[in-house]
């Protein structure tokens, strides 16, 4: 293969006549016509100087033209770098810097506040842009140019323990080999309409979703974001769905969602947050099927899976996949007992080459021999289960974004009026978790939180801010003088 990542999920769709994506509106994008589209966006982002081995960074709300950059940037070799809409212009600045990325594809509506953030720009959104309209203008046909499977795809940037986001190199191999063995493992066909409420700048609704469907060469109900009533209205015409555990809490929270309308599905998975048992039973109990759990991270896209044709244990993110490595391990990377809990450590072509620019980022996470520490807490049982049961490092998962304290407490901590800060997950009924911070006023002094919210505004994206704030006179520490976030939990858990 010339390019393995476009051969494998782009070409093999050229001319087909086939439904891709089903609009909100209606319309209908066939494959053939998404083949085209991003050839003209490929011609376009090549007219704009960009080349194979670039970063492109791309903030654009969900559209077919959004993930029509994905395929154009994997035809061109270009690497392909999604980010939340959600993130701040200051948060793009670090982004857009730390990759070096040499064209930000972005909102029109926030041309003026993201131009100058990279060295070229182009705007683009559902409504158009100046990327699309030079699209317009381009060949529906573009040369494909030629990589090896262990050239940059992507970059996903994930935060880390540190407060600095790090950006996670994925290869095409590791985009591949994930997708295949989800799509054989899942029995996904190009006979599946797959539901899409996803986002598509994450590995969920990018690489497990999409790519799933690209292989199988099925279809995708493609929604700008969870809409309950659009899920309920279209699942008789679909077959499987993917989601975050909101998506399925707040399916059930509605009294329509019922076992005729999920009838004509054949499976329904979860991942990227954990999925409570209850949330498990109550859907059998409503629908009578069985949610598929899986787990996977931005740096190794699925590691493990439920069975899809033996038993689904709730509670349990399932088996690792067919081609993953797992081991329980201890600190030293040494295999405990089965039924001991440790550090999920995981190897195998899903996992990715590094850190960008962050070697000894990337030293301290994967071990000389290829394994790779996720930071996770687990169990696997006799059979080879695994449970997460915790997590080694400082995260919170909120609707299945990841907030890293840390990036909040810096912020925090150079706000007017703030000694310190200590951030904290306390359970939330539809987001699983979400973020409280806990503050020590400087000496003497008071703390205006109006402000300190404006601060917090300014520098993170919305779904990172504290929905909370606790003002203390000091954090409990332990001897070594470490703040106790435990005792932080058991204070503000409630
Ligand atoms: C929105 N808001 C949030 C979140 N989403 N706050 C905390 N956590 C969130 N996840 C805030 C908004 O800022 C806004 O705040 C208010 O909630 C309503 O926003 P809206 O956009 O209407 O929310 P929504 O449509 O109800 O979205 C909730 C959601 C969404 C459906 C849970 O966040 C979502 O689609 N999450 C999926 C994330 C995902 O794809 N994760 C995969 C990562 P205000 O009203 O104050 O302005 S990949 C991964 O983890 C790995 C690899 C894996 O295993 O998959
Ligand atoms: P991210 O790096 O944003 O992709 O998030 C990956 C993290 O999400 C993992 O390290 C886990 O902590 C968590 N995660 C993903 N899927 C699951 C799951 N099914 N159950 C529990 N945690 C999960």
């Amino acid at each position: 293969m010339n390019n393995p990542l476009y051969d494998t999920m782009f070409a093999p769709h050229a001319g087909k006549n086939t439904p891709f994506l089903h609009l909100p509106d209606g319309d209908v994008i066939t494959h053939g016509a998404f083949v085209r589209r991003a050839a003209q966006l490929a011609h376009a982002m090549v007219a704009l100087g960009v080349h194979a081995g670039d970063r492109v960074a791309v903030q654009v709300e969900k559209c077919p033209d959004m993930l029509a950059l994905y395929a154009a940037c994997a035809q061109m070799g270009t690497i392909f770098l999604p980010l939340n809409t959600a993130y701040t212009a200051a948060e793009l600045a670090y982004f857009v810097s730390d990759s070096g990325a040499v064209l930000l594809v972005g909102d029109p509506a926030r041309q003026a506040e993201l131009e100058g953030l990279s060295e070229a720009f182009a705007s683009l959104s559902a409504q158009g842009g100046s990327l699309s309209d030079l699209a317009d203008t381009q060949a529906e046909e573009f040369e494909t140019v030629a990589r090896h499977e262990d050239d940059l795809a992507a970059f996903l940037y994930t935060s880390g323990t540190t407060g600095r986001s790090k950006g996670a190199m994925l290869s095409q191999k590791n985009l591949i080999s994930n997708a295949a063995t989800l799509t054989d493992l899942w029995q996904f066909t190009d006979a599946d309409v797959l539901l899409h409420g996803l986002p598509i700048f994450h590995t969920h609704g990018l690489f497990v979703a999409t790519n799933v469907m690209l292989i199988a060469g099925g279809s995708m109900v493609f929604m700008p974001r969870l809409d309950v009533d659009a899920l309920i209205d279209w699942m008789p015409r679909a077959t499987t769905m993917m989601g975050v555990p909101t998506f399925y809490t707040r399916l059930l929270e509605d009294a329509r969602f019922s076992r005729d309308v999920a009838a004509n599905m054949r499976l329904f998975i979860s991942g990227s947050a954990p999925l409570l048992a209850d949330t498990h039973v109550a859907f059998e109990a409503r629908t009578g099927h069985r949610i598929l759990e899986r787990y996977g991270m931005t740096e190794t896209n699925m590691n493990t899976s439920n069975p899809y044709a033996g038993e689904r244990r709730a509670g349990t993110v399932g088996l690792p996949l067919p081609d993953v490595d797992l081991r329980i391990a201890d600190a030293d990377g040494v295999e405990l007992p089965r039924g001991e809990t440790g550090v999920v450590e995981v190897r195998g072509p899903n996992v990715f080459l590094g850190y960008w620019n962050m070697p000894e980022k990337t030293e301290a996470e994967m071990r000389p021999d290829g394994w790779f520490i996720t930071g996770d807490l687990g169990v696997q049982d006799a059979d080879g289960y695994v449970t997460i049961v915790g997590r080694g490092k400082d995260l919170i998962i909120s609707g299945g974004y990841n907030i890293y304290p840390k990036e909040l407490e810096l912020v925090l901590d150079a706000a007017d009026g703030v000694l310190e800060s200590a951030v904290i997950g306390v359970p939330h009924g539809d987001l699983g978790e979400v973020p409280l911070a806990v503050l020590v006023p400087q000496e003497g002094g008071r703390i205006d939180l109006e402000a300190v919210r404006e601060t917090v505004g300014e520098a993170l994206a919305r779904f990172k801010q504290p929905r909370e704030y606790r003002i203390v006179e000091a954090l409990p520490r332990n001897t070594m003088g470490k703040v106790q976030k435990v005792a932080l939990r058991a204070e503000f858990g409630a």
